[in-house]
């Protein structure tokens, strides 16, 4: 990254301080000196990790060189051995094993020549351990996260929050899983050990160096990256060697803006037992299931009735409606969701399609938004007598309704919009100093909250030079406590293109991120519990994060 970034990020840093200074006193002395944090005293942590962001070079593919990438390396200081499981020659962080209730600290190393920070996506931690993009820390410095466990058995995700740069340092590497187990999780016959494994799903383009290629332009950025390699845990064309048994898949879509559709190719339905926010309260089954960026799903995979030899693939389905129909329009007439599949196949192969030149960006390399490819296949080696039983019940659920919230008839808007070259929110960019009338709520209250497409959907601008101006599907999730939904509206007219994804969505479970739909409208139910301070909400498509499709709750 240039100098010019490392100025601009300083400056954001400081610049933010400065006038939240002015917009937040009280808020500011509690911030004093964390930037470059110490840990505090009174702190007394279970687990002690010592992390490294740095330049790694890691084979990825199969043939030729290794690849460039950006990774976070670990260290246990203290703790149980099992929190850090190292994923062996991969560009992903380590595995994070959690207890509820372990007091957790790191120490976040930037050995990059950017600035950078770490946010745990997921997890209900204070403000400063929240990775702010108002704590990214230049090369060469020191952050210290402390937390809490207090999140219920899920799983989760970490990765880069450096405002303007998560998307690129997402893509060159910088991300990893975390799981959190608890008492009531123990209690429940579910597949464990060996039987209980990552599926983290990211699509990547390669150039013929075997190096990231990542894009460039504003048309790019404005439908996201699409890659044309779909990597699973850090690797193509991945098959698992799994026994006649049950298994649960902690899947993550990792990805930058790519949706997947989960499915297998024979028609057999999925089943979820976790979604975003941990344990689902029963086990969920669907023909097939979306997982948008950021969002994850737990999978009771069963292979029990599966004679040795058996291979299943899992598919990304197609679907349609995502992206603006002129974008769709174009795929059509290039004929690309046939031919998509037909280079994946060959990418099955060789370990990537062959790169459509310069289709880079707004067509998304050769690998279209809903196009159908595999994702990894199973392949049944060993028979095994035994097998956990998909329980009927898996935890106990408090469920929200509107009889919890105090603004029933008047829920916070977050209002989606896409301006000209500017993916917003509420139709303002991110700004760190700036907080709106209503983003402000105090501590302790549940508040309702209603995710809508400002200008419904379609075609705002009309022709082609407006053809981005169109409503898209959006990702949107919410740093701190986990949400609810409690009502999904489809007010729009593309309803047939709905009909190829409506039912893959599990509302039922605790939620951080939420796929919202072009003509959707969803109602929410969040908590603010437990921490004051700011706590952002944006676009999980990471290029339209970056883009400033970004605000914050100041919790007060
Ligand atoms: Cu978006």
């Amino acid at each position: 990254m240039s100098t010019k970034n490392n100025n601009r990020r300083q400056f954001l840093q400081h610049s933010a301080l400065g006038l939240a200074t002015a917009a937040f006193p009280g808020l500011l002395l509690a911030n004093k000196g964390q930037i470059r944090s110490n840990p505090t005293r009174e702190f007394n942590p279970d687990i002690e990790i010592e992390m490294t962001a740095r330049k790694g070079y890691i084979p990825i593919l199969k043939k030729g060189p290794t690849t460039q990438v950006q990774k976070y390396y670990a260290k246990l200081l203290k703790g149980p051995k099992e929190t850090l499981q190292h994923l062996k020659g991969n560009y992903l962080g380590p595995i994070l094993n959690y207890e509820k209730g372990q007091k957790v600290r790191i120490y976040f190393n930037n050995s990059l020549s950017e600035p950078s920070i770490i946010h745990w996506h997921g997890l209900h931690v204070p403000q400063k351990s929240d990775g702010h993009p108002m704590y990214s820390i230049p090369p060469g410095e020191r952050f210290v996260y402390e937390f809490e466990v207090m999140n219920r058995a899920g799983t989760s995700f970490y990765h880069s929050h450096t405002h303007e740069l998560t998307a690129e340092q997402v893509y060159q590497g910088l991300a990893g899983l975390i799981t959190v187990t608890d008492e009531e999780e123990k209690k429940l016959d579910l597949p464990r050990g060996e039987y209980d494994l990552p599926l983290v799903i990211q699509d990547r383009t390669f150039n013929d160096r075997n190096q990231l290629r990542y894009l460039h332009g504003m048309h790019g950025r404005m439908s996201g990256f699409l890659g044309d390699t779909i990597l699973v845990n850090g690797k193509p064309d991945v098959e698992f060697s799994v026994k006649s048994s049950a298994y649960r898949f902690r899947a993550l879509n990792g990805s930058n803006s790519r949706i997947y559709k989960l499915g297998w190719e024979d028609g057999t339905p999925l089943t979820a037992i976790g979604t975003d926010g941990g344990l689902l309260e029963k086990p969920e089954t669907r023909p097939y299931i979306m997982l948008a960026p950021g969002e994850r799903v737990d999978l009771w995979l069963d292979f029990s009735d599966r004679p040795v030899g058996s291979k299943l693939v899992m598919y990304s389905l197609p679907y349609t409606g995502a992206m603006p129909p002129m974008y769709e329009r174009m795929q059509n007439r290039k004929g690309n969701s046939g031919r998509s599949e037909g280079g994946m196949r060959g990418g099955m192969m060789g370990g990537r399609m062959g790169g459509m030149g310069g289709g880079m960006g707004m067509m998304g390399g050769g690998l279209a938004q809903g196009a159908k490819f595999p994702i990894a296949t199973f392949k049944v080696t060993e028979k095994v007598s035994d097998s956990p039983k998909l329980p009927s019940r898996l935890v106990k659920f408090d469920r929200l309704t509107e009889r919890d919230v105090d603004n029933a008839n008047k829920p916070l808007p977050i209002a989606i919009s896409m301006k000209p070259m500017a993916p917003r929110l509420n139709g303002k960019s991110f700004s760190l100093e700036k907080v709106l009338d209503f983003e402000r709520v105090p501590v302790g209250s549940i508040k309702k909250i209603k995710i809508f497409h400002e200008h419904g959907m379609g075609m705002m601008g009309g022709g082609m030079g407006g053809g981005m101006m169109m409503s898209m599907a959006h990702p949107i999730h919410l740093h701190g406590q986990q949400y609810q939904i409690i009502s999904r509206k489809m007010e729009g007219m593309r309803k047939d293109e709905y009909a190829t994804v409506k039912d893959g969505f599990i509302d039922s479970g605790w939620k951080d991120t939420v796929l919202v739909m072009p003509g959707e409208e969803i109602e929410i139910i969040k908590p603010f519990q437990d921490f004051k301070g700011f706590f952002l909400y944006h676009c999980h498509n990471l290029e339209h994060e970056d883009l400033g499709m970004m605000r914050q709750f100041y919790v007060y």
